[in-house]
């Protein structure tokens, strides 16, 4: 049966990643993200291309606005409107300062996009999901939600801020056939060092130096593999980090002076 997925973010990284993987089944794949130029060259890419069987539908979406995330709904297609799958995956981090340094407007940002931009894309998409009794929603947390470090402070609060929320929804959804996943990635690379450092290249880099990160495509098959199992099987949580990433000991300062 032809499944119809939504993915935000689907301009790079992840959520491109995650297009490519659908688009090689029968199904209808709504693309959004603020940068349509990229999303219509990715659906040109599908669409024309010989290996994929999907059909695509792109659509400017900035998630902090409610009134985009309004007008993509009411701009649906007909055969795009019933969503059994959404992937909010759409967030970034800006900076890694301390918390009191920090520009304050990037915290804001953060906040707006991978909290209230997931919360509404979820309002939108979950009531028809609902009357359908079926569905599931994938949200992309990540392992700074677990595990803080230093500069992580906001983003890391968004990201547990997803995970709890994701839970929250299995226990409001209990008794219907929705199923909801928490994806919690470590370290990855895409575009989202070079958007936490505004666009420093060369301190991106540095971030994946001497390393095997995940790659989008890692974390594209995890998000359908969630997808791919049988309806009655929810992942709740999935954590992966790559092999390189583990966690450090916890952090004693020996400088601070004493009372
Ligand atoms: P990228 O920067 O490559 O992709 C981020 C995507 O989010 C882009 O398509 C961007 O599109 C979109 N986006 C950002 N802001 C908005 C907005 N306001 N409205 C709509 N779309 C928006 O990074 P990743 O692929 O790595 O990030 C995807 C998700 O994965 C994020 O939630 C991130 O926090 C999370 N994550 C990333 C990890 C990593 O190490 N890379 C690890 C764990 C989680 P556009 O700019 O065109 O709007
Ligand atoms: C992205 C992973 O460790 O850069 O969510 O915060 S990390």
């Amino acid at each position: 049966m032809t499944k119809v997925v939504l993915i935000t973010g689907a301009s790079s990284g992840f959520g491109e990643a995650t297009a490519r993987k659908f688009a090689q089944e029968d199904c209808n794949l709504i693309l959004a993200a603020r940068s349509l130029d990229k999303l219509t060259a990715l659906a040109k890419e599908l669409d024309s291309s010989t290996s994929t069987r999907c059909r695509t539908h792109i659509t400017a979406l900035d998630v902090t606005q409610q009134s985009s995330v309004d007008a993509l709904i009411a701009t649906l297609p007909d055969e795009f409107r019933k969503i059994d799958v959404l992937v909010n995956n759409a967030g970034l981090a800006l900076g890694l300062e301390p918390a009191h340094q920090v520009n304050f407007s990037d915290w804001e940002t953060m906040v707006d996009t991978n909290i209230k931009g997931l919360l509404r894309m979820t309002r939108a998409v979950l009531p028809g999901m609902v009357e359908r009794n079926s569905g599931h929603i994938i949200n992309i947390g990540s392992t700074a939600g677990n595990w803080p470090y230093p500069g992580g402070n906001t983003y890391g609060g968004t990201k547990a801020f997803v995970q709890n929320f994701s839970r929250g929804l299995r226990a409001d959804l209990l008794g219907k056939r929705i199923r909801v996943t928490c994806i919690e990635p470590g370290m990855s690379e895409t575009n989202f060092s070079n958007v936490r450092f505004k666009g420093d290249e060369a301190r991106a880099d540095k971030v994946y130096e001497g390393t095997q990160p995940l790659s989008a495509e890692d974390v594209a098959d995890i998000i359908h593999w969630v997808n791919a199992m049988p309806a009655h099987v929810n992942i709740n949580t999935l954590e992966v980090m790559p092999t390189c990433q583990t966690w450090s000991g916890l952090a004693v300062s020996r400088t601070m002076e004493q009372e």
